[in-house]
């Protein structure tokens, strides 16, 4: 076989976002738009290249299967020796991640756009990880960016014909150098590393039951994303959870069934409404499309806001045997995410770190073996075993938490608030705004926090008063490379602790999304409804940001 050289143009607007390039598949499916981006993502590793090997797959939505074909042509004919690749191009995002660092390979590209919506008329995505597992650097991705301004022709192997809905290798012969493509098992590595992670004897016995205990009842929902295929092999296959009772929506579809893949109150109410109305349930989860994020719910559905979850787990980590084996080291979150983990951090004596929103600026801190545990309000939990968030690592902690202090999911929060208080968190999202609009607010923003009279002023709701202690852009310096990212949001932090938070989505692939984040700590008043303990802060946010008046808009499209 023989590669060849195609002329193409650039085209606008291939900026990788939060995680990866996300766009309508119809933007994708235009001749050379994915050609483009897989060639600057080669081009971007420069040297490294010839001779190396990748993982590829994702999770499994339209698409996916026309760009590993785009993919496997290009590699080839650009000098990669070998792709390894998940069964028909199946894997999750978290297992990317695990391939790459058993594997000890250059990275991967992974072929989801996530939680977004799936199928013909929505979303497709490609997302570049590197060496260590985790999404690339924003040096990485605006490289990538900066070559798709200037393409002028990508390599290609036209008759490279390659399968990979079998397991196996197969060997090609591309300008005279053998070219691997070894198509594996999309489970294998992930469920074997966590049994390495996890007890799994006793997590199955607490599933299955024994003399002292009936069988903690989870119902397990893979939203008819990428996880299915690893919710059979580790809860039916493994830890004997019924395929009828415990789990469902377990068939990876690649339009997911026409939902939202996004695992919250709004997105994943119909696993809610199942354990809300079935009180023989314990445990309810839910995961997004390509597997890295979760939900936790408890009997009658009680919820667990992602912020408390990473908490509620950085206190328990001794009873997961990875943690006992690894030690602990230090804590973090992104910005936006509630600081509940903080206190804990503080009790334990541990490193706490805040982050700009995205996982990636998690990755260097845990390659200098500084982080162990982190999490984002976005439902995303995750440590260091991996480089990425992880939706059934998540449940798996908390199943570990669960059998060990054989308490309820609704106990065991109560009793942590009463222990370190509680902070109450919610995010609202407006989804699609007019971008025109959501730029105008952010400005809007920009010019409130540069008053030279805004720290001190005050302002006040629902019979409360908040004073400014704090108002800026975030910005982050990594304390490892020292690289430096700004602009990551407007915080308005307040003198008693609360906080808000406004920035623009980062994942979306039309409109602007504007998300607002509300977080108040209560030492004492522990149980009370976040919606109705956080509505004069919100009502202050909504002044503040004339968000109404900017977007026309009266409620959010979501809350979480
Ligand atoms: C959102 C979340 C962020 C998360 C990102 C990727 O980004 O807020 O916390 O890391 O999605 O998650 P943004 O820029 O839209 O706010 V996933 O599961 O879509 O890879
Ligand atoms: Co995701």
């Amino acid at each position: 076989l023989f590669s060849t050289v195609v002329a193409t143009t650039p085209f606008e607007g291939q900026k990788p976002g939060t995680s990866g390039l996300r766009k309508k598949v119809k933007v994708f499916m235009e001749k050379n738009y994915t050609e483009n981006f897989v060639q600057c993502i080669l081009d971007a590793l420069g040297d490294k290249l010839k001779g190396s090997t990748l993982i590829v797959g994702g999770d499994g939505r339209y698409f996916s299967k026309q760009a590993i074909n785009i993919i496997i042509r290009i590699a080839a004919a650009n000098g990669v020796h070998k792709l390894i690749i998940g069964q028909r191009g199946i894997l999750s995002t978290p297992a990317v991640s695990s391939l790459i660092r058993t594997h000890k390979v250059l990275g991967g590209i992974v072929l989801t756009a996530s939680h977004n919506p799936g199928g013909i008329r929505n979303d497709f995505g490609i997302k570049f990880n590197i060496e260590n597992g985790g999404p690339a650097p924003d040096s990485f991705t605006d490289t990538v960016y900066e070559l798709t301004k200037k393409i002028t022709e990508y390599k290609f192997t036209p008759d490279l014909d390659c399968e990979f809905h079998q397991t196996g290798t197969q060997i090609f012969q591309v300008d005279g150098r053998n070219f691997v493509v070894e198509v594996i098992d999309s489970s294998d590595d992930y469920v074997a590393l966590m049994k390495e992670i996890f007890d799994f004897p006793k997590l199955r016995e607490l599933i299955r039951g024994n003399e002292k205990r009936p069988p903690f009842q989870v119902l397990i929902d893979s939203m008819n994303g990428v996880t299915g295929v690893y919710v059979t092999r580790i809860f039916v296959e493994e830890l004997g959870a019924s395929p009828d009772t415990n789990v469902r929506r377990i068939i990876p579809l690649d339009n997911f069934g026409e939902i939202h893949p996004d695992p919250n109150l709004t997105y994943a109410k119909d696993l809610v409404d199942k354990v809300k109305g079935d009180p023989t349930y314990d445990l309810g989860a839910a995961f997004d499309g390509d597997g890295d994020r979760n939900m936790i719910i408890g009997k009658n559905a009680f919820f667990v806001t992602p912020s408390d979850s990473l908490a509620v787990i950085a206190n328990n980590l001794d009873c997961i045997p990875y943690f006992k084996k690894k030690g602990v080291y230090g804590f973090a979150r992104s910005m936006p995410t509630a600081a509940a983990v903080d206190r804990v951090a503080a009790k334990l004596n541990k490193e706490m770190f805040e982050v700009p929103t995205g996982w990636k600026y998690f990755g260097n801190l845990m390659d200098a073996e500084r982080l162990s545990l982190c999490g984002e309000e976005s439902f995303g939990t995750g440590s260091d075993h991996i480089r990425e968030k992880d939706g059934i690592w998540a449940v798996l902690a908390w199943l570990s938490i669960i059998s060990h202090k054989n308490m309820s999911v609704e106990d065991i929060l109560t009793e942590h608030w009463k222990t370190y208080g509680r902070n109450y968190f919610t995010r609202y999202d407006y989804e699609e705004c007019d971008s025109n609009d959501a730029n105008d607010m952010m400005s809007h923003l920009e010019q409130i926090i540069a008053q030279p009279d805004i720290v001190g002023k005050t302002y006040s709701a629902g019979g409360k008063t908040y004073k400014v202690k704090v108002a800026d852009n975030f910005s982050y310096v990594d304390p490892i490379d020292k690289s430096v990212t700004k602009n990551q949001g407007i915080r308005i932090l307040f003198d008693d602790g609360s906080r808000i938070i406004y920035r623009l989505s980062g994942t979306g692939s039309s409109g602007a999304t504007i998300r607002a984040y509300f977080d108040s700590y209560e030492k004492d008043n522990v149980t009370s409804e976040a919606q109705v303990m956080l509505k004069p802060l919100i009502a202050v946010g909504l002044e503040i940001s004339q968000l109404k008046q900017f977007t026309g808009r009266d409620e959010p499209t979501v809350i979480t």
